[in-house]
């Protein structure tokens, strides 16, 4: 049976260019970048390429930093602990502001710092699924030291104001991060025209390969390391570098960045083609204005049906799709994210994620499509709930 892949916000094929550049750094180009030998020095030119590839592709400045991660995870720990050591442990702020919609990689640190002492404001989304930039000013206060508020979020796609969020924290003197890991390669992510300090990314969200992540900090801003130990990176993030990972991420942000324009047309058109096709069956609600949602996500209820059954049937017929988040896949709570938009206690366990990439073509669409509407007359007809 053939396989369909609609889960490309839980990770991504590695572009096979991306691949293929990787493939020297394993067995022949293996030295350490650290190392004064030529085994050592020859692949300093190649990373320096895909740094190069990695300022473009945000269009970030000289002067800027990027740290190299080893995924989104390690980047936004680093920004919330770091704010945390250098703001607030021993200083005048105590107060951190981000959403209820959040990663769990930001919400379950923000859990720690809360343990620490710190004053964390979760801010809820409106209607729309989003935090407006009046929510945020109204929430800093002289002790604010950072706002984290996401580009786009994993499970809606719904995007955030994160321009006019950005504009309130630089006339506030508060610090911005963001999490921009369902952004980038969906969307264009410029940190001129969005003036964040911090921004989150991973390479396997955009045709990348896992173990490797990102962070940008803007030109003149420090924080404390979380890895310590040698001078890698200026002693910013220590640990001998992904020399391939590195490469691959900086192809692989290229590429998002020249198929932007296709990801913007053709992936929204297939995924419009398929959340027309959904809204056709009775009774089901896709979460979220399809104008304020990444080109390549759709989020749907389905009244009467559970989610874990619905996503067993889909998996049976060869359809990869996702409940939600691929983390809390094994919990069998809502999610956080579906709760904190209010859909309602009865609509919370029946979502499905579908999620597309510029790999997803047509005939898996019209397939899809078709497997989904019999699973949902399978499921509906033993239904007690409906
Ligand atoms: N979300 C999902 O199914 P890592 O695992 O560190 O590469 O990325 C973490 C992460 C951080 N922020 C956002 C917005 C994310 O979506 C993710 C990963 C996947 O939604 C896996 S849980």
């Amino acid at each position: 049976m053939e396989r369909i892949y609609l889960d490309n916000n839980a990770t991504t094929i590695v572009d096979p260019m991306v691949k293929q550049a990787m493939e020297p750094y394993f067995c022949d180009k293996y030295g350490n970048p650290n190392s004064l030998h030529s085994f050592g020095t020859e692949v300093h030119p190649d990373l320096r390429v895909a740094m190069n590839r990695l300022y473009k592709g945000l269009n970030a400045a000289e002067g800027d930093d990027i740290l190299i991660t080893g995924c989104a995870t390690e980047s936004n720990n680093t920004v919330l602990k770091g704010v945390y050591f250098d703001l607030i442990k021993n200083g005048e702020k105590n107060h951190i502001i981000t959403t209820t919609v959040e990663h769990p990689c930001v919400a379950n640190t923000c859990r720690f710092l809360e343990s620490q002492g710190v004053k964390v404001t979760y801010l809820p989304v409106n209607q729309d699924a989003r935090v407006e930039a009046d929510a945020v000013r109204h929430a800093i206060t002289e002790k604010t030291a950072l706002v984290s508020v996401m580009w786009a979020n994993n499970e809606t796609g719904i995007i955030f104001p994160v321009k006019e969020i950005a504009r309130v924290c630089r006339d506030e003197g508060v610090l911005f991060h963001t999490d921009a890991v369902q952004a980038i390669g969906k969307v264009k992510v410029d940190v001129q025209d969005v003036p964040v300090d911090f921004l989150s990314l991973s390479a396997h969200k955009f045709h990348g390969p896992k173990g490797i992540g990102a962070l940008y900090i803007r030109s003149g801003l420090k924080l404390q390391p979380l890895l310590h130990g040698g001078e890698q990176m200026s002693g910013k993030r220590a640990g001998t570098l992904n020399t391939a990972g590195i490469v691959g991420m900086g192809l692989a942000m290229e590429l998002a960045s020249d198929n932007l324009e296709y990801e913007a047309t053709e992936v929204r058109r297939l995924r419009d083609r398929l959340e027309d096709g959904l809204l056709k069956l009775k009774d089901v609600m896709v979460l979220g204005r399809r104008e304020l949602r990444v080109p390549n996500t759709v989020f749907i209820s389905v009244r009467g049906v559970e989610g874990e059954a619905l996503l067993w049937d889909l998996n049976k017929n060869g359809i990869a799709a996702s409940t939600g988040s691929a983390c809390a896949s094994e919990s069998l709570e809502a999610s956080p994210v579906i709760t904190a938009i209010g859909v309602g206690a009865e609509l919370s366990h029946t979502g499905i994620r579908l999620s597309l990439s510029r790999f997803t073509t047509e005939s898996e669409i019209d397939r899809a499509l078709k497997v989904f509407t019999e699973a949902v007359g399978r499921l509906r007809a033993i239904s007690a709930s409906y």
